[in-house]
């Protein structure tokens, strides 16, 4: 007898696993839930906005990272996981009804970073490749898009240098056609006998490839800790990009950043300054080589520390008043090493006719309740194709919708 049941446990067991696997290639993501009732009924009426503003839930989306939006409002959601999600929103009520896992034959491995170029290839940025999938949109319902990888398995850094720490890529195509790819550098402090290796290979900085054949790969930025949002301005076309500064120095320093780069080959202070001018511990009595001292490059907006500034881009749609036109919108994922939690908000910084940032301040905030405990933490912005801008959230595991009613 008790050898049946042992049997019928195993087939069970067997069954079970065949059923996941089945599940895994056409794997939804349920958008009727208690969770999201609860984010609908609990949480966004928490959420302030400026007048004439709303939010809505757009998409649960477990682990929900970086996006990308295409011209017809498939949106592509990055995780730290193995996933990526494509929500899409069939019946125009600018709500996904549909959100399922993209490519699920691909094996990523922290597939944070996403972004689509104009003629329809989407890129994922993983801990350590690109994968490039053509045409990403039609195939999308497909078991096997086209796809190959930009940059291989191991390339994207050494994999001696691969780590647990800032291990999230992000990608966006620039005005040159190329792929723009952040790679944060592992420690807290970079230690002196790795600088050289990070400056050659764009690890704590920025890189650009060929996005057709991965050729061309060129360090376009260094001395940046750990940056998870960049986005080119369409006025100027300058990169501008965030910066997460270093961790252990106090409650109130370091300052996180907000860059721009006036051109190529910069030098943006880390790990000599650990944030705006404040000096790391590890560097302060050591003078600054002069190679770089000499294309330095200061950040455009010091913002509060800790609050873990990630994702942005620049808004070009007309939904928005005059104010926010070609306005930079951030997330600030929150704090998790300060006494008192600072973050998790989305961001707006404005810009003067030179193209430079004139003051950041908060755009959508809540997420972080009195009692210092979040109720979601924001990580990325994209604008979404009516002109609204959609927010991501790791935390809860969901994308909301923010637009002007102007009432
Ligand atoms: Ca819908
Ligand atoms: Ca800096």
């Amino acid at each position: 007898m008790k050898l049946n049941t042992a049997s019928v446990v195993t087939i069970s067991a067997v069954l079970a696993l065949a059923a996941g696997n089945v599940q895994a290639a056409g794997e939804r993501i349920a958008q009727s839930t208690a969770a999201a009732s609860d984010l609908r009924n609990d949480v966004l009426p928490k959420i302030t906005l400026p007048d004439g503003f709303k939010i809505e839930l757009f998409a649960i989306a477990p682990n929900a990272r970086h996006l990308a939006v295409s011209p017809k409002g498939t949106v592509w959601i990055g995780t730290r996981s193995d996933r990526v999600w494509q929500a899409t929103d069939k019946d125009g009520d600018k709500i996904a009804d549909m959100v399922e896992r993209f490519a699920p034959q691909v094996n990523f491995k922290v597939s944070n970073g996403v972004c689509l170029s104009k003629d329809g290839s989407l890129y994922v940025a993983e801990h350590n490749r690109v994968m490039h999938f053509f045409d990403a949109e039609t195939y999308m319902q497909s078991d096997t898009p086209k796809a190959e990888p930009l940059v291989k398995l191991g390339e994207l850094t050494p994999r001696s240098e691969q780590s647990y720490g800032h291990n999230a890529r992000v990608c966006k195509i620039g005005p040159d056609d190329k792929i723009y790819i952040s790679l944060g550098q592992p420690y807290n402090v970079s230690p002196a006998k790795k600088l050289d290796l990070y400056k050659e290979t764009g690890i704590g900085g920025i890189i650009r490839l060929n996005r057709f054949d991965g050729s061309e790969r060129e360090v376009v930025a260094q001395g940046i800790r750990n940056s998870v949002g960049h986005d080119f301005n369409p006025k100027d076309g300058s990169l501008w990009f965030t910066d997460n500064q270093v961790d252990g120095m106090g409650d109130d320093i370091p300052p996180g950043e907000l860059n721009k780069a006036p051109k190529m080959g910069m030098w943006y202070g880390f790990p000599h300054y650990g944030g705006g001018d404040t000096r790391t511990n590890e560097y302060k009595d050591q003078a600054i080589p002069k190679e770089d001292l000499a294309r330095y490059v200061a950040p455009q907006i010091e913002t509060v520390a800790h609050a873990a500034d990630l994702g942005m881009t620049f808004y070009t749609g007309e939904q928005f008043p005059k104010a926010y036109q070609n306005a930079i919108f951030s997330a600030q994922h929150g704090s998790w090493n300060r006494s008192t939690p600072v973050g998790a908000r989305v961001m707006v910084t404005y810009l003067d006719d030179n193209g430079d940032a004139i003051k950041m301040e908060p755009f959508a905030e809540g997420w972080l309740n009195a009692a210092g405990r979040y109720l979601g933490r924001p990580v990325d912005v994209a604008q979404y194709i009516d002109g609204s801008i959609l927010v991501s959230d790791d935390k809860a595991g969901a994308v909301y919708r923010i637009y002007y009613s102007g009432k």
